[in-house]
């Protein structure tokens, strides 16, 4: 029984990736410095994963900023205004991903999404009407086949597959083209790729079909068997092809598995009763791939399980037809726990990261190839380290169960209706029409991160930290009364990541120093890990806010991120269900919120930017499953004010008309959502639900450090005026301006109040 690793982390153990390509883009390294670190770390992991004894290793797994981008450029599906750019290959490759500001080049990148329901985001292939593909000349997946080859390792290379490649993708602005159509056009690039790869000596390929997880349209659904049969017909001219899922099950989608497929992957930790199954639906001889180990999170592999797991499908097939996996690539977990030094060790015993689960990939293969009498050791190990997890008294805490119990149908509801509420907050807060606010966070500079880090490192104390956070909240008034603003915020200069900054104060959470995963590109987020019940040993957010109404001589904004959000962008439990974490979650933000009522802070901000992410991939009863916990749990956070008291929350991405009705429920009195780069027209569901409470959609993308004119934002607001009523209409940017630099801030934040003061005049009259 052979063992697999579908793909590795790329960023390396130290981010190295991340300072490699970050370094280049600032003009201090070379391009060839730049590709040698790319091969250095390439070769490095290579190398991890074959002495942790994997047999199948992936090659083209790497990618300097996106998988999905190395294929668009790989095939020859650049857009034009990039490919006329006169760029070298790199740089119209980081052109497409984030864009070009130099040389009299000035593209700005293409759309980035969210990669199937995780938090890393793949670059969106976009297409023309007259769309053609060419292979490029030198396929990165020959090259880095034929590179790891030559250190001596035989990898399988991984390709996106071209339904899923087509199905990602988009028409390109002002086209009309169905990616899926362009099927035809496709496979000729695909079939000159895999006989070059076959060629250079791969014997068999990985190939990525993760849409097959999805509700499919009908089109795309039926491209599965011509694009399948056309590699089946080519027979010994291309690899053998292992047709991989991952994320969801497959059953509701067998007719469209390919008859005549060499082998088959499905994650097995997501969906594990899919097992069956998809046992039964693959051809009489065909390979079939177990993802038993969990590509996307921490957890120790409890072994027993998976090897009973992988067993089951040995008894069907025999050992020479099952191969045992990781359930995804491992692009979604950290490095190494080898960083780590400074977690408890109870805790630590607990948890895998990448190089981890490459060992224990090989030692399930191991067991069921050899005998687990061959990995005794290891196993004996395993089973203790599960025995004391699920044991230990870190992982339950009474107080909170008794708590949960307690729950009561009031807590979910305010006080009274939205015009009663709004009333009472008026009279308190007597905001203009057209009130103007920003998200939460101002620009972390340079002197805010080297505070935090000579904190960390102990070279200054609390209290001159403390002092100067002080000073930062007070720099940040006096901005906002310089600009004129309605509602203020503190800035959040003594945060860093919204959902680590919680992870870290909440009790139940365990906390890294180097478990980087990447988001997009060179951006990693380092989740906060669920280990156990969760509670809020002290106010998390008091003080600073507190400080902040203190100084300011308008209304001031507290702000926290919500239940929904901190599960999502953490590591959760898995020994426990989600919506039993996000109301553990939701009461210890709900003490937060009205403690921070009682510090005298009358809007409260309650963030869910990672809601729609955890919308199951599927429509049906799991969806209306999770929007009723997952509305339940905002509810529960944010119900426990006073009716003068204004909630408000923000979402970062808006597509939530297939979901309005749940962000309905949410009863927040106020909404800001992402709306900068959307058309308009999104906001007619607000019109046609005959949504009555408020809203600010952004009135400016603050992703780009581009200054939009008073004008602009003028006529933008227009536009929003025709679905919703003046009394409704918040002015706001889009998002956080925490990655933005002050300059262009206070640019921005000016010509949008000069906006709202001229709508403001003009509806007063
Ligand atoms: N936090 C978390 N997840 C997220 C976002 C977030 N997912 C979606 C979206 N926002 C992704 N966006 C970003 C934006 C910026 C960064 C990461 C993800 C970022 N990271 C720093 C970096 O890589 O340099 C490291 C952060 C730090 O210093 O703590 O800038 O906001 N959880
Ligand atoms: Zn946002």
């Amino acid at each position: 029984v052979q063992s697999a690793i579908l793909g590795f982390p790329r960023m390396g153990v130290n981010r190295d990736l991340k300072k490699a390509t970050e370094a280049y883009w600032g003009g201090k390294v070379s391009q060839t410095d730049l590709l040698a670190e790319a091969k250095r770390l390439r070769l490095a992991h290579w190398k991890i994963q074959k002495d942790a004894g994997v047999n199948i290793i992936p090659s083209n797994d790497f990618a300097l900023y996106d998988q999905v981008l190395c294929h668009i450029q790989d095939f020859g599906a650049v857009p034009e205004r990039y490919s006329s750019s006169n760029l070298d290959t790199v740089d119209e490759y980081f052109a497409m991903g984030r864009g070009h500001q130099k040389g009299g080049v000035d593209v700005p990148s293409l759309e980035m999404v969210k990669w199937f329901d995780s938090n890393y985001h793949y670059v969106k292939p976009t297409f023309q009407d007259n769309q053609t593909f060419k292979l490029t000349s030198n396929p990165k997946a020959v090259v880095e086949y034929n590179e790891a080859k030559e250190a001596g390792i035989d990898t399988r290379p991984v390709l996106v597959g071209p339904v899923s490649f087509l199905h990602l993708g988009k028409a390109d602005r002002g086209q009309t083209v169905d990616p899926i159509d362009l099927l035809d056009k496709l496979l000729p690039v695909y079939e000159e790729l895999l006989v070059q790869l076959k060629a250079a000596g791969a014997e068999t390929v990985q190939i990525d079909e993760p849409v097959l997880v999805f509700d499919l349209p009908a089109k795309s659904k039926a491209a599965f068997k011509p694009a399948y049969e056309k590699f089946a017909s080519l027979g010994d001219k291309i690899p053998k092809l292992v047709f991989t899922t991952y994320f969801g099950d497959i059953v509701h989608n067998l007719d469209a598995l390919p008859k005549d497929i060499y082998g088959v992957h499905v994650d097995l930790v997501r969906n594990p009763e899919q097992l069956e199954t998809v046992l039964g639906a693959i051809g009489p001889n065909a390979i079939f791939s177990a993802g038993v180990v969990d590509g996307r999170n921490i957890w120790k592999t409890n072994l027993k399980r998976a090897i009973e797991t992988a067993e089951t499908a040995i008894q069907r097939l025999g050992k020479d037809r099952v191969i045992v996996a990781t359930s995804s690539s491992l692009l979604h977990t950290p490095h190494t726990l080898a960083s780590e030094k400074k977690l408890d060790p109870e805790i630590a015993d607990w948890f895998s990261f990448a190089c981890e689960k490459a060992t224990e990939i090989s030692v399930i293969a191991k067991a069921v190839t050899d005998g687990p009498a061959n990995v005794r050791e290891a196993l004996e190990a395993n089973a203790k380290s599960m025995q004391a997890r699920a044991t230990s008294t870190r992982t339950n805490n009474p107080a909170v169960k008794d708590r949960q119990a307690k729950i009561t149908g009031e807590d979910y509801n305010r006080k009274s209706e939205f015009p009663v509420r709004i009333d009472q907050q008026q009279k308190k807060l007597k905001l203009p029409l057209f009130p103007t606010t920003t998200i939460g966070s101002f620009p972390q500079t340079k002197e805010i991160r080297l505070h935090r880090s000579k904190l960390t490192k102990g070279e200054i104390s609390i209290a001159e930290y403390d002092r100067f956070i002080e000073k930062e909240i007070e720099d940040n008034v006096k901005i906002q009364d310089e600009l004129d603003l309605d509602v203020y915020v503190h800035g959040e200069p003594e945060r860093n990541d919204m959902v680590q900054f919680f992870g870290e104060r909440f009790d139940g959470y365990a906390f890294t120093t180097h478990a980087w995963v990447q988001s997009y590109g060179s951006r990693c987020v380092r989740p906060p890990i669920i280990v156990g019940d969760i509670s809020r040993p002290a106010p998390m957010t008091v003080k600073e806010s507190k400080y902040a109404v203190s100084v300011a001589k308008k209304p001031m904004k507290g702000m926290l991120t919500g239940p929904v959000t901190c599960l999502r962008w953490s590591f959760p439990r898995d020994d426990v269900h989600q919506s039993v974490q996000a109301e553990q979650l939701a009461l210890a933000l709900r003490d937060e919120v009205v403690d921070l009522e009682k510090a005298g802070i009358d809007v409260i901000q309650v963030d869910e930017p990672a809601l729609r992410e955890g919308l199951p991939l599927r429509a049906g009863e799991e969806r209306t499953k999770y929007l009723d916990w997952a509305v339940k749990a905002f509810r529960l956070s944010t119900s426990g004010v006073e009716d003068a008291t204004q909630i408000h929350s923000h979402f970062c991405y808006s597509e939530f008309q297939d979901f309005f009705y749940a962000i309905a429920a949410l009863d927040a009195d106020v909404l800001s959502i992402e709306n900068s780069k959307s058309d308009c027209k999104l906001l007619k569901v607000f019109v046609d639900e005959a949504y009555p409470r408020h809203i600010g959609p952004g009135v400016y993308d603050i992703h780009s450090p581009r200054v939009p004119s008073e004008q602009e934002i003028k006529d933008r607001i227009e536009e929003m005026l025709q679905y919703l009523k003046p009394e409704q209409l918040w002015i706001d940017p889009d998002c956080g301006l925490k990655t933005r630099q002050w300059k262009e801030t206070k640019e921005a934040l000016t010509n949008m109040v000069n906006a709202a003061k001229y709508f403001r005049a003009k509806y007063t009259k």
